[in-house]
Formats: C-alpha cells, structure tokens, sequence
C-alpha cells in the first residue's frame, strides 16, 4: 500500500487542482488531502470564496482523494508523514525545493503545474463579469436619461 500527501487550499476547485490530485493518486493506492483552514490561509495571506468546510467536502468528493485532513500550519508535515505512513509527498512545481527536508522521512516530488488556471485568475474573471454587467445597466439608464431630458 503506497500513501500519498499533499496540501493546499483548493478554493473555487478547479482542474489545475483536478490535475494535480489525480497525478498524485495515480502513484500509489491511496491519497489524503490537507486542506488549509480559515484560520491557516489567513497566515498564507489568502481570502478565500469557501470556507474550509465546503472546501473540504468538495475535495473529499473527488473520486481520487481517500482522505481530507485539516492543514493548520507549516509544521504538520513531518507528523503527518509519520502519522499517515506516508511514502510520498508531493505538490506542484510553484513550491519547489520548498519542501526538501522531508526526503528524509519519504520521497518528495514537485509536479507541473496546470497552465492557464488558478483561483486568483477565476476571481477576476468573475468580479470582470459583475462590472461589465454593471456598466451595460449604466449605459441604458444613460441612454434612457437622454430621452428623458429630450421631452422635457
Ligand atoms: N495547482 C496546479 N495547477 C494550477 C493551480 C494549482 O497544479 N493551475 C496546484 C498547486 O501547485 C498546489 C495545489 O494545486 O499543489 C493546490 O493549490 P492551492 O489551492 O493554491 O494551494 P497552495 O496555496 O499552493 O497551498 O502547505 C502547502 C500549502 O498549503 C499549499
């Protein structure tokens, strides 16, 4: 039986995130998942759409993630490792070498990340479509502005 370990915040789950799980799970028989809380990506400097328990849930109804933990911090790793039998832990290249010194508990492996995607890009995506949507309502108030003044 082979373990694999990852992290992450997996917010607005997208498939660079998809990716990644199902690579890592393809290399061995089972994959735990440390999804950051609240409190954690408030350390990591993140504001995320989903709170830590849909965040979860969402990752742990992937067909390829065995088990959801919480991540609380930095230094969980190593007992994790130790705690969960892990033989490989591993995350995508965006945090490479930043994981070293856990080759000495198992291997440690950075994968590509997925091009083109990430939640931070998804956000402005959608905050861009509000503001559009607001702009056309502007204009048409405008336009029916201009009638209005015209009868006066
Ligand atoms: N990822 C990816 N391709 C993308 C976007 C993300 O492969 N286009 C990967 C990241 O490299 C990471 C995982 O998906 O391995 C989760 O990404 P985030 O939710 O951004 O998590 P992150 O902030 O990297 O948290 O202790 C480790 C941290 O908790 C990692």
């Amino acid at each position: 039986m082979k373990t694999i370990l990852t992290y992450g915040t997996f917010d607005l789950l997208h498939v660079g995130h998809v990716n990644l799980l199902e690579r890592l799970r393809a290399l061995g028989d089972k994959l735990i998942v440390g999804v950051s809380t609240d409190e954690f990506n408030l350390l990591k400097g993140k504001q995320c759409i989903y709170g830590y328990a849909e965040r979860a849930k969402i990752v742990g109804a992937l067909g390829c993630v065995d088990l959801v933990i919480p991540e609380h911090n930095w230094e969980q790793k190593s007992e994790d490792i130790k705690e969960y039998n892990i033989d490989i832990f591993g995350i995508g290249a965006d945090w490479q070498g930043k994981f070293d010194e856990l080759q000495t508990l198992c291997e440690v492996i950075y994968l590509p990340r997925t091009p083109s995607i990430s939640t931070t890009s998804l956000k402005k995506a959608l905050s861009q479509i509000d503001s559009d949507a607001i702009q056309k309502i502007k204009q048409g108030l405008d336009g029916v502005l201009d009638i209005v003044k015209a009868l006066e």
